[in-house]
C-alpha cells in the first residue's frame, strides 16, 4: 500500500542499500524511520525497519575475522561519478578500461583473465570520471563481491561484443543475471520504492568490436530490438581501433546525469577550475549547499552566468542550474 514516504526517506534508503558497514546500515535505518510518517498504512514498514536494525546491532557485536583477507567489495569513490564495466567474457571491458583511462588491466583472448577490480580514471574535457573493470558476469560462476561493486557504481555500463552472435540476447542475459541478485537495471536513475532488497540501477548499453566481421549487421539488430532500443541508451565502438571513443566518453557523461557547476565570489572573477558535481535537476540552493551547509540558512539570492540565456542575473533559491552554469552565492 503506499505509505506517501517522503523524499529524505527515499534517500536514506539508497545509503541503507549501498552501507557498508553495520554501523552505516544502522544508522541509515534509524534515519528512515525518523522521517517516515507513522500511521497504519506505515505499520509493516516501521516493524520491517525495527526488526532490520535489530539484526545490524547483532551482527555489530561480533569480532572480524581475522586472519582472511578483505573481500574487495568496494572501489573507493574518485572524480565526478563511478561507472561499472558489466559484461559477459571476453566482450572487451578491460580494452575499454586500458584504451581511456590510465590504468593498465590485463587483455586476454580467454575468458575469465580479469579476477580483480581495477579502477582506472578517464578525463572528460576538464573533469575526470571513474572507470571499474570487473570480472565477467556469467551463468557458470560470478564472485559476489562483483556484484556489491555493481550495487555501489552510478553507472552500469553493459559491455556487450559485437563480434559475436546475438549481442541482444548477450544484453538481456545480462538483466536476468542481475535481476537474479535483485539488481534491476534500468534507463533512468529515479529512485523507485521497489523495497529495500531491490535496488534499482541505471545502466547504458556499449556495442564493442564494432570492427569485427558481420559487427554492423549484429549493431544494426541490436538497435531494431525494441526492447534494448526502449530499455537502454546504446554506443558502438571498437576498443581496438578507437573508433567512436570520444563519443562514449560523451555517452558516459551523459549516462550519469551530473551537471558541472562554477562558483565565484562577488566581485572576484570565477573559479574554472574545479567545478562542483551536482545531480541534474540541482537547484541554486543545492549549489550553496555543496559549498558550506551554512549557505543554505544563510542565502540570500544568487547571481548565474551560463545557459546562454543568463548574464549576472539574479535567481532564486529553487533555479534550476545547468551544466556549465557560473553561480555567485549572496549571503
Ligand atoms: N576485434 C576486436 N577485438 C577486441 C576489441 N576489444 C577487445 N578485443 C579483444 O577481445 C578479447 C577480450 O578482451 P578483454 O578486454 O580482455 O575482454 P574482457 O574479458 O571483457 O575484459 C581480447 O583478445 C581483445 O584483444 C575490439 O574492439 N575489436
Ligand atoms: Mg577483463
Amino acid at each position: 500500500m503506499p505509505a506517501n514516504l517522503p523524499p529524505d526517506y527515499f534517500a536514506a534508503e539508497k545509503r541503507y542499500r549501498e552501507a557498508r558497514t553495520p554501523k552505516e546500515k544502522i544508522e541509515a535505518l534509524r534515519e528512515m524511520l525518523a522521517v517516515m510518517p507513522k500511521h497504519k498504512g506505515t505499520e509493516h514498514l516501521q516493524g520491517d525497519l525495527k526488526r532490520r536494525i535489530a539484526r545490524h546491532l547483532e551482527e555489530a557485536k561480533k569480532k572480524p575475522k581475522i586472519g582472511k583477507a578483505a573481500a574487495p567489495d568496494y572501489i573507493e569513490k574518485e572524480g565526478a561519478g563511478q561507472l561499472a564495466l558489466v559484461g559477459l567474457p571476453n566482450s572487451g571491458k578491460s580494452s575499454i578500461l586500458a584504451a581511456v583511462t590510465n590504468a593498465h588491466p590485463q587483455v586476454a583472448d580467454y575468458p575469465f583473465s580479469t579476477f580483480r577490480p581495477l579502477a582506472g580514471m578517464m578525463p572528460y574535457q576538464d573533469i575526470q570520471i571513474q572507470l571499474v573493470d570487473l570480472p565477467p558476469i556469467s551463468e557458470e560462476y560470478t564472485e559476489s563481491w562483483v556484484y556489491n561493486i555493481i550495487r555501489c557504481a552510478d553507472l552500469a555500463v553493459l559491455v556487450v561484443d559485437l563480434g559475436a552472435s546475438q549481442p541482444e540476447e548477450q544484453v538481456l542475459s545480462l538483466v536476468r543475471m542481475l535481476e537474479r541478485v535483485n539488481i534491476r537495471l534500468s534507463k533512468s536513475s529515479g529512485e523507485r520504492a521497489d523495497g529495500l532488497s531491490v535496488i534499482t540501477k541505471k545502466a547504458v548499453v556499449v556495442g564493442n568490436k564494432a570492427d569485427a566481421g558481420g559487427a554492423k549487421f549484429r549493431a544494426d539488430r541490436l538497435v531494431e530490438s525494441r526492447g534494448i532500443r526502449e530499455g537502454f541508451a546504446i554506443q558502438f565502438i571498437s576498443a581496438k581501433t578507437g573508433a567512436n571513443l570520444g563519443e562514449m566518453k560523451e555517452f558516459f557523461f551523459n549516462g550519469l546525469e551530473i551537471l558541472r557547476i562554477y562558483t565565484k565570489a562577488p566581485g572576484k572573477k570565477s573559479d574554472l577550475e574545479k567545478p562542483y558535481i551536482l545531480p541534474k535537476g540541482s537547484t541554486v540552493l543545492d549549489v550553496a549547499k555543496a559549498i558550506h551547509k551554512d549557505f543554505v540558512e544563510r542565502f540570500r539570492f544568487a547571481r548565474i552566468w551560463g545557459s546562454e540565456k543568463y548574464d549576472g542575473q539574479m535567481v532564486q533559491r529553487d533555479h534550476r542550474v545547468e551544466d556549465g552554469d557560473v553561480i555567485e552565492i549572496h549571503i
